[in-house]
């Protein structure tokens, strides 16, 4: 295999963002942690002690069928946590509920994305009691199919309750979910189920999406006559699918292998109990895409990984019994995982979960989904915000929000531009926002604000969570001085950090373990300002060289986006003779706003001004829309074979919309 080049760090850090916003006395009277110094007091804690620290949160946190004997077990890379212990993650989030007055609170509050008359959708809601029922009985349709202890199981499911439903069911009987994205092809069905081995797909006739409808059960008929040409489906692989009745329309059931979920139903009753499993029993594996090579499926184990997702959801949202929370992401994200799935019912939180768009029928769903169930803190992509800003503020302003109380984002840096908007225009200028730093990788939050304790500034994911130590790194792993670029990497091993990827121990070491010394590499730019707040530049192999100064994409693009006609903007590098990279600007605009020459000279001047001449765009480009993964990322990889005129290579297969890319490299047709 050949090595790609090192990347290399020194990462010069321009844009500087002044504005300091303080908790409000209010929330942080009322918040878990109320002060900075308690923040900074339990943090050093935490790293200074981390034996003692997590021995004491796994206990007071996790309800534990057997204690465990030793917090950690490292031998690097591979770490165990909570050696010896048993528990189960859907007892953890369910049965824990059933002998209190959680029992009949609203677990999931669920609504359908059809919205015929423009107003309600569909709605479902199961308290933490019904939901228990629900994952006890598909358990017992699992056995009843001879779903072992281990086996492994693709969801391919659209945002319905029986996502959440199969997923704890598996975590019931100790098989291993492997969420697929609903919006993903028959070819990335077909490469999970042959990586993973998977013995079971479960996924629905279809699912909805902007009012159409999307044909799981077809992707999957199709995934799997894929991968019974290759003959390299190992035996005993995907023998069942079970099928959800979501749309109702027709669909082929291939006999003997193809089930109806609500069918099997009525074979099993309602008692399953929950497997006491070891501490270190794989939970799921998630996909996710690489630059280049196939994906990796990241893997999470069960105590150290549930204990992370619920430590942050409740001290990152500083969750309340009374509040309502929606996280918008999908469930085939890791965010959905732990933030509408196993943080929040872990913590018995009331969640929202919706299936659809955000604008359909029209832009302002979520914000009629706020007002109609009174939410208080909402999670969202720093891409969603983008587009509700592009739209205008008078959806927004059509609705009473004044249930919100708190505001995350994810995903992405969030620009400080569309940090403001979010904060006055969503947030009524009264909710703190936590811009939460993270990856599929890292399981759960890693670097955050807690939002009753530390001073945010626009733009900054700002300190780490308790027990997380992360520096800023140069190519040799010394750490960097203040307000200078470097890698950004995590000393040492955490609870929820992955466990490897699946099947791949070598492609484990070689990705996280090998770039700096006895460091977790993240892949991420970054730096760290005069109060050690860290500031994500870009991806690492995103960062721009021009001219000898090393540029980080978010800086240039947060630039571009302060300019009041740009809706969003993606940076890349083009090799230029002279400067070694040239940069090459995609943007695009805010409802209303004519792409003209001038507009560009203008663009090219604000950037030169915001940031410095090093920085001036040798090439901007108008678009209608930018290439992003499903999670709504932006595919810089492509732009930047667009940029220089090339081929485009690689993995397309996270792609949303297809047709972007052919747009962007024939503009003209
Ligand atoms: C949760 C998730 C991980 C990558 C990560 C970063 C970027 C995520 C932020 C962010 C700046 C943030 N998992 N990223 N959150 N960059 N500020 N708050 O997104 O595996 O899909 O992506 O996303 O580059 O490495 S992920």
């Amino acid at each position: 295999m050949s090595k790609k080049p090192a990347p290399r760090a020194n990462i010069s850090a321009l844009l500087q963002e002044k504005r300091v916003f303080k908790p409000a006395a209010e929330f942080s009277a009322r918040a878990h942690v109320k002060t900075f110094a308690q923040y900074r007091k339990l943090w050093l804690e935490s790293v200074r002690k981390p034996d003692a620290f997590w021995r004491k949160q796994a206990k007071a946190e996790l309800v534990w069928q057997k204690p465990f004997a030793k917090v950690l077990q490292w031998k690097e890379p591979f770490a165990k946590w909570f050696v010896g212990g048993r528990l189960n993650a859907s007892a953890n989030c369910l049965d824990k509920w059933l002998e209190t007055a959680h029992a009949n609170k609203a677990a999931i509050i669920w609504e359908g994305e059809p919205a015929t008359d423009g107003r309600a959708g569909e709605e479902r809601v199961l308290t933490f009691r019904q939901l228990h029922r629900e994952v006890c009985r598909f358990a017992n349709v699992l056995k009843r199919h001879g779903i072992k202890r281990g086996d492994r199981i693709i969801i391919y499911l659209p945002m319905v309750p029986e996502a959440v439903v199969a997923m704890l069911a598996c975590a019931r009987i100790g098989a291993v979910h492997s969420v697929v994205f609903g919006g993903f092809s028959a070819q990335s069905v077909a490469d999970r189920v042959q990586d993973s081995g998977a013995r079971m797909i479960i996924t629905s006739d279809g699912g909805y999406r902007r009012g159409a409808i999307v044909a799981l059960k077809k992707n999957v008929d199709e995934a799997l006559a894929i991968t019974d040409a290759n003959g390299d489906r190992p035996a005993k692989s995907c023998e069942k699918v079970i099928v959800v009745r979501r749309t109702g329309h027709e669909i082929h059931l291939a006999e003997g292998r193809d089930f109806w979920w609500h069918r099997e139903l009525d074979y099993v009753d309602a008692n399953c109990p929950a497997v006491p499993l070891d501490s270190e029993a794989p939970l799921f594996i998630l996909y996710t895409s690489g630059s280049t090579g196939k994906p990796k499926g990241i893997l999470h184990t069960t105590a150290g990984y549930l204990l992370g997702a619920k430590m942050t959801h409740k001290y990152v949202f500083d969750v309340r019994d009374e509040d309502v929370f929606w996280c918008t992401a999908d469930v085939g994200w890791v965010t959905g995982h732990s933030y509408i799935v196993y943080g929040p019912l872990a913590n018995g939180t009331t969640c929202v979960m919706y299936e659809g768009a955000p604008n359909w029928p029209e832009p302002d769903r979520f914000w009629r989904i706020i007002e109609k169930y009174r939410v208080s803190i909402l999670y969202t992509a720093p891409t969603a915000i983008r587009a509700f800003m592009k739209w205008g503020d008078d959806w927004v302003k059509k609705h009473d929000l004044s249930s919100l109380r708190l505001l995350g984002s994810v995903g992405e840096p969030i620009n400080p531009e569309a940090w403001m908007w979010y904060h006055n225009v969503v947030g009524g200028g009264r909710c703190p926002i936590v811009d939460t730093w993270w990856q599929t990788e890292t399981g759960a939050i890693m670097i955050t604000p807690l939002p009753g304790a530390t001073p945010t500034k626009p733009g900054t994911a700002t300190l780490p969570f308790f027990g997380i130590l992360p520096e800023v790194v140069d190519d040799s792993g010394k750490p960097v001085p203040k307000n200078t670029g470097g890698k950004l990497v995590v000393r040492k091993p955490w609870p929820w950090m992955l466990r490897g990827i699946w099947g791949d121990p070598a492609r484990y070491k070689e990705t996280y373990w090998s770039e700096v010394k006895h460091s977790y590499f993240t892949g991420d730019g970054c730096r760290q300002d005069e109060d050690g707040y860290f500031w994500i530049v870009g991806r690492i192999d995103d960062v721009l060289n021009v001219a000898g100064h090393r540029i980080g994409t978010a800086e240039v693009e947060s630039a571009l986006v302060s300019h009041p006609s740009v809706a969003e903007a993606a940076v890349v590098g083009r090799p230029d003779e002279l400067k070694g990279q040239a940069l090459v600007c995609f943007v695009t605009l805010k409802t209303g706003q004519a792409a003209t020459q001038d507009l560009k000279n203008e663009l090219r001047n604000h950037v030169g001004k915001e940031i410095g001449p090093v920085a001036k765009p040798d090439d901007v480009r108008f678009a209608d829309a930018l290439p992003k993964t499903r999670s709504g990322k932006i595919m810089r990889r492509l732009l930047k074979q667009i940029a220089s005129g090339m081929e485009i290579k690689g993995d397309t297969t996270t792609l949303e919309d297809l047709s972007v890319l052919a747009k962007l490299s024939n503009p003209d047709e």
